[in-house]
C-alpha cells in the first residue's frame, strides 16, 4: 500500500494510527448500540404491520432507550476526541491512491456530517431546544440510516488498518513518524484516558435521570426524575396543552366508543366508582429520563368488556388536548389487554395533578413517555 504522507505541520504524535482505531472502536459500538435502540423506539413508535411491540417486561422500553441516550451522550467526547486524531488525514496527499480509496474517502462526508448530525439533534431534543425548522424525529431517523450505512463502508475500509493498529506493536505503527514530531505534554495513554474519562463523566453525570441511585449526581441532565408537581417531572404542561379548562369542566365525559356492542359514557365519579386496580409502572420519556410511581385505576380492559369489545381489539386513546403532538396513542392488543395498563385516576394515593393529566390518564406497562397520554377523554376501539 502507497503510504500517505501528513502535512508536517501537525506534529503532535497523538494524530496516529492507534488512537485512531481505539477511538474508531469504541465510536463502532456506540453508534451501532444507538442504531439499534433507536430504529427499536422509531418501530414502537410508528409500528409497520409486522412489528408488535409487547407489553412485557413493563421496564424495557425504559432500559433501551435510557441506553440510547446514554451512549449517545457518552459518544459527543468521543467523536470530538476521534475528529481531533484523524483531523491530518484530510489534508493527507495524494488525495485518492486507487477506486476503493475513493469510495472510501467518499464515504467519509456522510459518515462525519452524520455523525455530528445525530449527536447536536439528538442532545438538543434531550434538552428541548429544537433550533431547526424539520421535524426532528424523521430527520434524526434517516440521517441514523445514511451514518450507518457510511459506517458499514468505513469499518470494511479499514478492518485491517485497525487490526493492525491495535495488535501490532505500538511503536510500529505512527503514520509518518516526522523527525520534526514533538513529544507531546502528555502521551497516548493520558490522551486515551481523559478522553474516556470524559466519555465516563458525561455519562456518570448524566444516567441519574434514569437509574435513580445516581439521581442526585444527575447534574447535566435537562430532567432530574424526582422533581415536579408530586415528586416526578412534566414535559407538557396542562397550560402549554391547552386543556386546563376542559380539564376541569363539568362537562367533562370519558367515552369507549368505535367497534364496540355498548357505547359507554362516563363521568370522573362514575370511574371512581368502578373497581379499582394498582400497578407500580414506569414513565419513561423517550428523551431519557424515568421515573416509577404508583398508579391507581380503572383497567382499560374492564372498560373493553363492558362495552362488548372483540377480546383482541385494538384501541386509540384520545386527549382533551387539541393542538400540537400527542394527542393520542395507540393500544396494540397485548397493551389494551395487559391487566396493568390502566385510565389512572390517582398517582401514590391522591388524585392525579393536572399537569400529570388530570382527570384521567392512560399509565401503562412498557410503552414510550409519549404513548401514556395524559387528560384522556375516549377510547376509540378499532
Ligand atoms: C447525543 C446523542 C444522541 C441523543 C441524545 C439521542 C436522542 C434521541 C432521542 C431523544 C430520541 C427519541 C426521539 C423521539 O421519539 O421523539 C432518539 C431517537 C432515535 N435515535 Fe437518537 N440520539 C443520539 C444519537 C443517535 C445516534 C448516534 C443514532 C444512530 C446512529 C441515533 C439514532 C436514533 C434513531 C434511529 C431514533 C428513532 C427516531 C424515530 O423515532 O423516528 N441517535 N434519539
Ligand atoms: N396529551 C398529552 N399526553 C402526554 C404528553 C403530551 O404532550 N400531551 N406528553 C407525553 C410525554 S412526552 C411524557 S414523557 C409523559 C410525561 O408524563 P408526566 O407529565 O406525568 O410526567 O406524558 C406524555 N403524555
Ligand atoms: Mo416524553
Amino acid at each position: 500500500m502507497i503510504e500517505q504522507a501528513t502535512p508536517r505541520v501537525f506534529t503532535s504524535r497523538l494524530h496516529d494510527e492507534r488512537n485512531a482505531a481505539i477511538l474508531g472502536v469504541a465510536l463502532g459500538v456506540t453508534f451501532t448500540v444507538c442504531f439499534v435502540t433507536g430504529v427499536l423506539s422509531h418501530l414502537i413508535q410508528d409500528p409497520p404491520s409486522w412489528f408488535q411491540w409487547p407489553s412485557r417486561p413493563a421496564g424495557l422500553y425504559r432500559v433501551s432507550q435510557g441506553v440510547h441516550v446514554a451512549t449517545g451522550l457518552a459518544s459527543i467526547p468521543l467523536l470530538l476526541a476521534k475528529l481531533w486524531v484523524v483531523f491530518p488525514k484530510l489534508f493527507a496527499w495524494p488525495p485518492f491512491t486507487s477506486a476503493a480509496h475513493i469510495v472510501e474517502r467518499l464515504a467519509i462526508f456522510p459518515l462525519v456530517a452524520g455523525g455530528v448530525f445525530e449527536l447536536f439533534t439528538g442532545l438538543s431534543n434531550v434538552h428541548l431546544w429544537y433550533p431547526w425548522p424539520f421535524n426532528f424525529r424523521s430527520a434524526h431517523y434517516w440521517v441514523a440510516w445514511i451514518t450507518i450505512g457510511a459506517l458499514v463502508v468505513h469499518i470494511g475500509a479499514k478492518w485491517a488498518a485497525t487490526r493492525a493498529a491495535l495488535f501490532v506493536d505500538d511503536a510500529s505503527t505512527d503514520i509518518a513518524p516526522a523527525p520534526t514530531a514533538t513529544t507531546s505534554a502528555f502521551d497516548r495513554r493520558t490522551f486515551l484516558a481523559s478522553v474516556f474519562a470524559a466519555a465516563g463523566a458525561v455519562t456518570v453525570f448524566t444516567v441519574g435521570q434514569t437509574v435513580s441511585p445516581l439521581r442526585k449526581l444527575a447534574l447535566l441532565a435537562p430532567r432530574r426524575p424526582d422533581t415536579g408537581p408530586q415528586g416526578f417531572p412534566v414535559n407538557r404542561t396542562a397550560a402549554t396543552a391547552g386543556v386546563v379548562e376542559a380539564a376541569h369542566h363539568a362537562d367533562y365525559r370519558l367515552s369507549v366508543e368505535g367497534k364496540v356492542r355498548r357505547k359507554l359514557v362516563f363521568t370522573r365519579d362514575e370511574l371512581v366508582a368502578m373497581p379499582q386496580h394498582e400497578a407500580t409502572l414506569p414513565i419513561s420519556c423517550v428523551e431519557g429520563w424515568s421515573t416509577t410511581q404508583r398508579w391507581r385505576g380503572v383497567r382499560v380492559r374492564d372498560l373493553l368488556t363492558r362495552a362488548g369489545a372483540d377480546s383482541d381489539a385494538e384501541v386509540r386513546v384520545e386527549s382533551l388536548q387539541r393542538r400540537r403532538s400527542y394527542r393520542s396513542s395507540d393500544l396494540n392488543r397485548w397493551h389494551a389487554h395487559d391487566p396493568d395498563t390502566l385510565l389512572a385516576l390517582e398517582v401514590n394515593g391522591e388524585a392525579l395533578d393536572i399537569d400529570h393529566g388530570y382527570p384521567v390518564r392512560l399509565i401503562g406497562p412498557n410503552r414510550p413517555g409519549v404513548m401514556q397520554t395524559k387528560w384522556v377523554t375516549r377510547l376509540v376501539v378499532q
